[in-house]
């Protein structure tokens, strides 16, 4: 049976089940998508990327969904939008073109102990599930934990924050596990993690106010994807750097990427601007992926071109 027909892509779904849809997804479509595991999480759950390629290692993109766990429109994205290549390979002639220049990457459940947190514990757990010795809180910020600023403004020390850095750069093994993989594989030309919500397109840098070097050129690609995001239901996004359009925040993934010399490097804010905020009604999981879907298809062409 065809995935794309016993599967709800309107609703939200829990680890196993989003497990299980990726073996699926890789047995329809094996010439296309394969499923690799880089690496395990702090509880000892697999972690899951999902490969797109038509032969030998080309130039890629990563795409990364969940690494905040209670902002479960990411995760949906992911899945509907991992889906959406498959499918639409054989009948979209410009991503025909994209698979034949690059590779895609995606990481649905970026924080899978969190994610199964929400689930059966607490809904709006953001962090990872880490202990940490000498306190009652658990986990650390996976977005205030990479080698960017790390520990600088806009995250916090302490241990029972969401906003926690962790004890250094790379402590989380979730982090850890996506700077081997990117780091081995050497040829990544855009890295973009989605979070939610806010309904915003970002760049780097999120750990510092200046200008990145690129500054002009990722606002224009930004400011042209969201066009084209808005063209499909009217929803609005704004486009700048972290710093300047939400706030200071070190030690975020893309900056990271960014000085690792990953040119292309964004970050989404999904909807809504806070209506319902995390706790986002499933029916408008599918308007969010396919408006978003515009915007990624846009980058993703752009930097095949250049
Ligand atoms: N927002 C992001 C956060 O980690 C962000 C914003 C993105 C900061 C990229 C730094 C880098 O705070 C949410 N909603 O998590
Ligand atoms: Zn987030």
């Amino acid at each position: 049976e065809r995935s794309g027909s016993s599967f709800n892509f309107g609703a939200y779904h829990r680890l196993e089940t989003i497990y299980s849809w990726m073996d699926t997804l890789v047995s329809e479509y094996s010439t296309l998508v394969t499923k690799l595991e880089i690496g395990r999480s702090y509880e000892n759950r697999p972690m899951y990327v999902l490969k797109f390629s038509k032969g030998e290692n080309k130039p890629a993109i990563w795409i990364d969904t969940g690494i905040h766990s209670r902002e479960w429109v990411s995760q949906a994205t992911g899945v509907w939008t991992a889906n959406k290549i498959a499918t639409d390979y054989g009948r979209d002639a410009s991503l025909a073109s994209l698979l034949d220049n690059m590779d895609i990457y995606m990481l649905i459940l970026a924080n899978p102990d969190g994610y199964d947190y929400t689930h059966n514990n607490n809904r709006m757990w953001r962090k990872t599930r880490s202990e940490n010795p000498g306190s009652m809180c658990r986990g650390v910020d996976p977005n205030r934990n990479w080698d960017a600023g790390f520990g600088g403004p806009g995250a916090s020390r302490n241990p029972c924050s969401d906003s926690y850095h962790g004890p250094s750069a790379h402590s989380e093994i979730e982090v850890k596990n996506v700077v081997n993989f990117i780091k081995n594989h050497g040829n990544f030309k855009s890295f973009i993690s989605v979070h939610a919500y806010s309904q915003l397109l970002m760049y780097p840098y999120g750990y510092s106010c200046k200008n990145a070097a690129h500054q002009a050129e990722l606002d224009a690609i930004g400011t042209a994807a969201v066009k084209k995001l808005t063209s499909l239901h009217g929803t609005r996004y704004k486009v700048g750097s972290i710093c300047n359009i939400i706030y200071q925040a070190s030690g975020g993934s893309i900056d990271w990427s960014y000085d690792e010399g990953i040119k292309y490097s964004f970050a989404f804010e999904l909807r809504d601007t806070g209506n319902s905020g995390f706790l986002l009604p499933p029916t408008q999981i599918i308007p969010t992926a396919s408006e978003t879907w515009l915007a990624l298809k846009h980058i993703m062409e752009y930097v095949r071109d250049h």
